[in-house]
């Protein structure tokens, strides 16, 4: 769809952005256990900040991508399941399907056997701005494999169009297009009225250039859930506010915000990357922060033509 020149750099810090807003936000998620817990548990021996399964799965992702050279998901459903830890949080609905999965159960059964039209969660959101790179080249591609990639843990119409919309405004910042094209692109393809009623939100907030909206207000408006609906479009607002400030600005934004931080910070630090490249991101102690920028760089490859 868009031909333009596209960077290496970009690739990384789209995937270190999500790296950084989930490791970032996941001291503040849950209540006094789970920040307890993570007190324990956050940092690696190193000293580095560690991320949770909003990372985790979309390394799995990357991988995969990168192994097969397409989805395939098969591939992807087993290793989901081989990277799942208790450890890095997973939601509920998901932990248990990729238990299933690692006892062996076809990943299409057990996709259903949580929920029974599927996971409306955001955790094919999450992971879908791997799905952006891989596919920046390629917008159809790229839309059809996020509808897919969602299917394993997330094949709720909400779960999946959360993810859509996750994946599409990456390639829209990795493509540098304007807050308003963004928002048009986004508008025409959304479908369910719950998630279109927030992105007209959005187009209000873009024509009006009003800034000054509090996170109690935003999260009134958008949501701080782990829910597709109740915070994919939060998400994608904090990057569409903060595009142009520092990293540290949108994540002081989000944390503000309460409830799922890692991950609605993890989607929102994934379009910053996207947009700024790796020179503005903040350089602190990061689990596997090298592989992470790897990977980005491998991601970029694969659309370069020899
Ligand atoms: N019916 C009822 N409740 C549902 C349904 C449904 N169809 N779908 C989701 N829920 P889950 P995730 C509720 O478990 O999306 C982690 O910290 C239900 O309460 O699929 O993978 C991640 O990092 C369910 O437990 O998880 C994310 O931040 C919850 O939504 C967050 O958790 C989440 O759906 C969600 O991850
Ligand atoms: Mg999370």
């Amino acid at each position: 769809m868009l031909a333009m020149k596209l960077s290496s750099d970009y690739f990384s810090a789209c995937l270190l952005g999500l790296a950084s807003g989930d490791a970032l936000g996941a001291p503040y998620e849950g209540g006094f256990l789970e920040q307890a817990l993570w007190r324990a548990i956050g940092r690696t021996r190193a000293g580095e900040r560690r991320w949770t399964d909003d990372t985790r799965m979309s390394l799995d992702l990357a991988e995969s991508l990168l192994a097969r050279g397409e989805l395939d998901l098969a591939d992807l459903a087993s290793r989901f399941a081989k990277g799942y830890a208790w450890s890095r949080g997973y939601g509920q609905g998901t932990a248990k399907i990729l238990k299933r999965i690692k006892r062996g159960q076809d990943w299409q059964l057990a996709s259903r056997s949580v929920f029974s039209q599927g996971s409306y969660g955001n955790g094919a959101a999450m992971r879908a701005p791997v799905i952006a790179l891989f596919y920046a080249r390629d917008f159809s591609a790229m839309l059809h494999a996020t509808s897919e990639s969602a299917r394993i843990t997330h094949s709720h119409p909400l779960g999946i169009e959360g993810a859509v919309l996750v994946a599409l405004a990456c390639y829209a910042l990795l493509h540098q297009l304007s807050t308003a094209d963004a928002l048009t692109l986004l508008t025409s393809h959304c479908a369910d009225p719950r998630l279109a009623g927030k992105l007209d939100f959005l187009q209000c907030f873009s024509n009006s250039g009003k800034l000054a909206d509090t996170p109690r207000f935003i999260v009134g408006k958008l949501g701080n859930g782990m829910t597709a609906e109740t915070s994919c479009l939060t998400a994608i607002y904090i990057a569409l506010r903060f595009r142009h400030s520092p990293f540290e600005e949108m994540m002081a934004f989000a944390i503000d915000c309460g409830g799922d931080v890692d991950t609605i910070a993890a989607m929102a630090g994934a379009m910053w990357g996207a947009a700024n490249g790796e020179k503005r991101l903040p350089p602190f102690l990061l689990e596997k922060r090298s592989y992470i920028r790897h990977i980005g760089q491998l991601l970029f490859d694969i659309n370069e033509p020899a």
